[in-house]
């Protein structure tokens, strides 16, 4: 089977090619918004990793969160609501040597876009998809999402929340997501890593960002996650074990796990469509070579 990852380029040699920073446009984020976490970690993996900024693409949706494309010297792609993950699926089967990054908020991922989500981790297709969930619509200042815990009173829910809320990493789990993890806006750091190992793996990444909004979500505070979380690389978690990460996933409460849940090799999308095979579609030829004797097959 042909190699079609190609999303970490081989060094070469010569002179080294500039790589992701940030770009000349400064985010317009609430002070202290989570996501600023949240994009310092996007840029220090991709710093760490060394691929070259003409190589990497980041996708969103729409949110505020959806506005990180903007401040990343990537190329990138400022979509709409809930269409971040097919819009960065295209962009891959299109030309599979490009390192996508789809980004967004838990409204965009996880409520309008959950179809989406859900079928790209079903196709294992290679790509990393990081989400800031602060558990609020935070453009539209302040109505309940999908992740909105129960009893919130928010300005669509006056009376409190009286939906379950939707977990991400068991969903992704329950999907056939090879590569899951949380990190916090909080720890950048460790953010880094898990999207850094994320970009490397082959195959769908998904890294669920616990990232406060601090304007509209007055509940899931910055506070709130740092009492609570903790790092499952430092509690004995085996992360090849779906059964152990299906049991840390269902922990939600006074302790909150982050770190990686669960990572299996599995041939991806790509690997499994021949027509790739032959290299990225941007460099194959287009059109029917021989259009009459496809139409005599049909006449
Ligand atoms: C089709 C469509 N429906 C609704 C909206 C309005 N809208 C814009 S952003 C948004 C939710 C944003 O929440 P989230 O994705 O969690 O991002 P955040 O702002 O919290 O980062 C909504 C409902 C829209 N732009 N397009
Ligand atoms: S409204 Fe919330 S999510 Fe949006 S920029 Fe402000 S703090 Fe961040
Ligand atoms: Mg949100």
């Amino acid at each position: 089977m042909a190699d079609t990852s190609a999303r970490v380029p081989p060094a070469t040699t010569g002179p080294a090619l500039p790589v992701v920073g940030k770009s000349e446009i400064r985010p317009t984020w609430c002070p202290g918004c989570g996501d600023y976490g949240v994009v310092a970690g996007v840029e220090m993996a991709l710093k760490k990793l060394g691929i070259p900024s003409h190589q990497v693409v980041v996708v969103s949706g729409i949110g505020c969160s959806s506005n990180l494309p903007h401040f990343l010297s990537s190329y990138g792609f400022h979509g709409i609501h809930g269409r971040a993950v097919p819009i960065a699926e295209g962009i891959r089967w299109g030309n599979h040597s490009l390192t996508v990054i789809g980004t967004g908020g838990d409204g965009d991922g996880f409520g309008i876009g959950a179809g989406h989500f859900v079928h790209a981790m079903r196709r294992n297709v290679d790509l990393t998809y990081v989400t800031m969930d602060n558990q609020i619509y935070g453009l539209t200042t302040g109505q309940a999402s999908p992740t909105s815990q129960m009893g919130h009173k928010t300005k669509s829910t006056p009376d409190g929340v009286i939906e379950v809320p939707l977990d991400p990493v068991a969903l992704a789990l329950a999907s056939g997501a090879t590569y899951i993890a949380r990190g916090f806006s909080g720890d950048v750091k460790h953010l880094a890593d898990l999207v850094a190992n994320g970009i490397r793996h082959h195959g769908f990444s998904f890294v669920d960002v616990l990232s406060p909004c601090v304007t509209y979500n007055k509940i899931n505070t910055f506070d709130f996650f740092r009492q609570r979380v903790y790092k499952l690389e430092n509690s004995g978690h085996d992360p090849s074990d779906k059964v152990a990460a299906w049991q840390r996933a269902l922990e939600w409460g006074e302790k909150i796990p982050i770190g990686l849940f669960y990572r299996v090799e599995h041939p991806t999308y790509e690997d499994l469509e021949e027509i790739l095979h032959a290299g990225p579609l941007v460099h194959q030829r287009a059109g029917i070579p021989d259009p009459a004797k496809v139409l005599d097959e049909f006449v």
